[in-house]
């Protein structure tokens, strides 16, 4: 394709006088083409997977989808050769916003991994006008606004496939868009997102308030709306239903059109429902069967057969659980289906833990999965074991055959040669291109660990990675950071569990350090990126405590040459791109226990990060294949964690009167420095919530968490044995590749052919 003849016929102008806009939406159309071309619909390709989500936060694609269909390099080429820049253009792209956070972006790496390994799978999700709120800071306070990410031209492709969707008092005409999802020099396949017509933005007022009542102008404008109150928690079951009764719809249609006679679904469709958000198409596929003249025995085993269930928490309150008269109040006809699986389950079972209503008239979605899936999985293999062993223990009795663990991944294009093309021109240079469809390949890098210029050579495109990324943050949050410094980054989202307010204590104590002359041997820059739930009163306070550090310090002349802070604005996927090649030092500082898996610790290992972390989630893995030299584990493990939330009697007064730093840490939260830049409630309220609660248990791997970030500092030092840690981490990274997910998927619960 030449896109100079291209621009020219099109705008009669050179390439050199069009603008990025002229450019982007014409790179978008050629991509569009191509990628619709790769589009196949095979007839012997019998068996499709749907996998089933509220979230797939699925990142900018125009870099993306130009590497996957191979032409990346050429059209760069010739923009460079036009004087045009292909970043410049990228930046045009609105970043879609339809996820939060792992789960949705594990959900849009699985869909590139799925493409990329030629199987039939499609996505299945909602399609958010303004998806996750926008985040600003405004004195030191997260706000949150709506993120207009849909414009006319764009990769969203309007359909004719519509569908009625019923609720007890209205009915909404669903219609279904479509987003290619090109693979890796393979197939496109499609991320099905359905929306409806009637949505009025209007309504939204003040921030991403809305009259939540109104759910025919409301239904798809926010991902998660505040569910503080009950409008906010019956409009999540109005956009699940939604999802699941278009989705369900649309997999039989399709299904039948392969022809399927529907007492063979399984034969055709294997559903993959991701976390228990989608829960609801269990009793709605129940209910179309019947619908259409299976009797319900034979429809319950039908779809039992065609279902299988991701478990990505065990934090209870993220484990859902509706009351019965809210499905009453919004899907009546659900009711009687769940009622049925749950008498099933009592004359089964004397067990009441693992009833599916309880006696306070609560429907355990999970409950619904575990029972009526043919598969149950968990994220990491120390996540599937407790699921096994303590949270799931009652089901796991009933059915060992049904648990499996398959550990996460990442897609390796999008996360390194897209994000790092320095470091993967490199890997090319060393290893060969093979890597790129078979991520184990990354070993070969073993055989350089002591090889000087290599090592050498890594450390420099690290540097040049820190050097992007300090211009970035001048440019986009006016803060100046030393690229000769070491960078300790903290990006997830924002949770008492995952302890951002680990980090910034030990923001507090390393100020006090250097306030007393212990001055560090290498100038630090710890940087955070968080978006806290907008009713989360506890996340949003953390984040202010960090803005506070982050004003305070960075205007302190005597401590920001060794020290600062940076909270990212808004962050996001394409933010991450732009994080993640520069660092140093990758915080994975969960509680024990509470991190199901994580993936961007996955992420950091394969750019040559080194990882300070808990034995949590798949840090546990990254463990085993680095050994204890290449990795910073610190801090109590799920065991003992487990154990002393059993015992009941830990008490974080204890730890604050016993230990002098942790006791000058939490006081400096309400000191008089911070007192004169923030806000005395919030700083007062986290101040009390630490002493009083730490439910995730921050103090007693307070000290552990000093000392192992002190000996990173201190190694950081020897260059070349750093260097050597990088390479270690990169070459052992390919287990984490989410093709080696995929693939454990579809031998383990899918089945479907492998065209590659
Ligand atoms: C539940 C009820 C009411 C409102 C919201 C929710 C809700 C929303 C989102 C519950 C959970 C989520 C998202 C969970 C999530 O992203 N989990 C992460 O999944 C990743 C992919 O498996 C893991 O790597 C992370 O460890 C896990 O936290």
């Amino acid at each position: 394709m030449n896109l100079c003849e291209l621009m020219k016929s099109r705008y009669n102008k050179s390439l050199a006088n069009c603008t990025n806009e002229e450019i982007y939406y014409t790179l978008l159309e050629i991509i569009q083409n191509m990628s619709e071309e790769k589009h196949l619909t095979k007839i012997d390709e019998k068996k499709k997977l749907y996998y089933i989500s509220a979230e797939f936060l699925i990142g900018k694609l125009l870099s993306n989808n130009l590497i996957n269909l191979g032409i990346y390099d050429e059209i760069k080429q010739e923009l460079e050769s036009n004087g045009k820049n292909i970043c410049d253009i990228e930046e045009l792209e609105p970043e879609p916003s339809l996820g939060n956070g792992g789960l949705g972006r594990l959900a849009a790496c699985f869909l590139d991994s799925i493409a990329t390994l030629g199987l039939n799978g499609d996505g299945i999700g909602i399609n958010y006008h303004y998806g996750l709120f926008r985040q600003k800071f405004e004195s030191n306070l997260q706000s949150e606004y709506p993120n207009d990410w849909i414009e006319e031209k764009g990769w969203l492709k309007k359909t004719d496939k519509c569908y009625t969707i019923n609720f007890k008092d209205i009915s909404v005409k669903s219609r279904l868009y479509d987003i290619n999802v090109t693979g890796y020099n393979n197939r496109t396949n499609k991320l099905h997102l359905f929306d409806i017509e009637s949505i009025d933005d209007s309504i939204i007022t003040n921030g991403i308030h809305f009259d939540k009542t109104d759910i025919k102008k409301n239904l798809t404008l926010f991902l998660y709306p505040d569910d503080s109150d009950e409008s906010g928690r019956l409009l999540r079951i109005y956009q699940q239903y939604f999802m699941v009764s278009s989705g369900a719809r649309f997999i039989l249609d399709e299904c039948e059109q392969r022809g399927c006679n529907l007492y063979d679904l399984p034969d055709y469709a294997v559903i993959q429902i991701n976390d228990t958000h989608p829960t609801m198409v269990i009793p709605e596929l129940i209910r179309l069967l019947t619908e259409r003249g299976i009797e319900m025995d034979s429809a319950i085993d039908i779809v039992r057969r065609t279902c299988a269930y991701t478990n990505h928490t065990i934090l209870a309150e993220a484990l859902e659980k509706w009351p019965i008269d809210y499905l009453k109040k919004v899907v009546p006809q659900l009711v009687p289906i769940i009622e049925i699986l749950d008498n099933k389950v009592r004359r089964k079972f004397e067990n009441d833990n693992v009833y599916i209503i309880d006696k306070n008239d609560r429907v355990h979605m999970a409950h619904i999965d575990i029972h009526y899936t043919f598969s149950v999985n968990g994220v990491a293999s120390l996540h599937t074991d407790i699921l096994k062993e303590i949270e799931l223990a009652q089901f796991y009795n009933i059915y060992p055959n049904k648990f499996n663990n398959k550990t996460n991944g990442i897609t390796f294009r999008r996360w390194l040669l897209h994000s790092n093309r320095e470091l993967a021109e490199f890997i090319t240079s060393l290893i060969g291109n093979g890597y790129k469809k078979d991520a184990s390949e990354l070993l070969k890098l073993k055989e350089f660990s002591n090889n000087e210029s290599i090592l050498n050579k890594l450390l420099e495109i690290k540097y040049n990675n820190k050097k992007k990324l300090k211009n970035f943050i001048l440019k986009k949050q006016n803060i100046e950071i030393n690229e000769n410094s070491i960078f300790d980054i903290q990006i997830k989202r924002l949770h008492e569990y995952k302890r951002q307010q680990m980090n910034a204590l030990y923001v507090i104590h390393k100020y006090l350090e250097i306030k007393k002359g212990n001055i560090p041997d290498t100038p630090i820059t710890i940087i955070f990126g968080a978006k806290a739930a907008p009713a989360y009163v506890i996340a949003k306070d953390i984040i202010h405590l960090i803005l506070c550090l982050q004003e305070l310090i960075n205007n302190d002349d005597k401590v920001n040459p060794y020290l600062k802070v940076i909270m990212v604005e808004n962050y996001n996927v394409t933010n991450a791109e732009h994080l993640i090649p520069a660092c140093d030092i990758s915080e994975q500082i969960s509680l024990a226990s509470k991190e199901a898996s994580g993936t961007g610790n996955m992420k950091f290992m394969l750019n040559g990060a080194v990882t300070l972390g808990t034995e949590d989630g798949a840090n546990v893995e990254i463990h085993q294949l680095v050994g204890d030299e290449n990795i910073y584990i610190f801090g109590d493990s799920s065991k003992t964690v487990v154990n002393r939330y059993k015992l009941g009697n830990y008490s974080p007064m204890d730890y604050y009167n016993k230990y002098k730093n942790i006791k000058e840490a939490v006081d400096f939260i309400t000191g008089k420095e911070l007192l004169s830049i923030g806000i005395k409630e919030n700083l007062e309220r986290l101040k009390n919530e630490l002493l009083n609660k730490d439910w995730f248990m921050t103090f007693p791997d307070f000290n552990n968490y000093i000392e192992t970030k002190e000996r990173a500092f201190k190694d950081y030092r020897n260059r070349k044995e750093w260097a050597k840690k990088m390479l270690i981490n990169i070459s052992n990274s390919g287990y984490f590749s989410s093709d080696r997910t995929i693939l454990n998927y579809n031998n383990d619960i899918w089945k479907l052919k492998n065209n590659l």
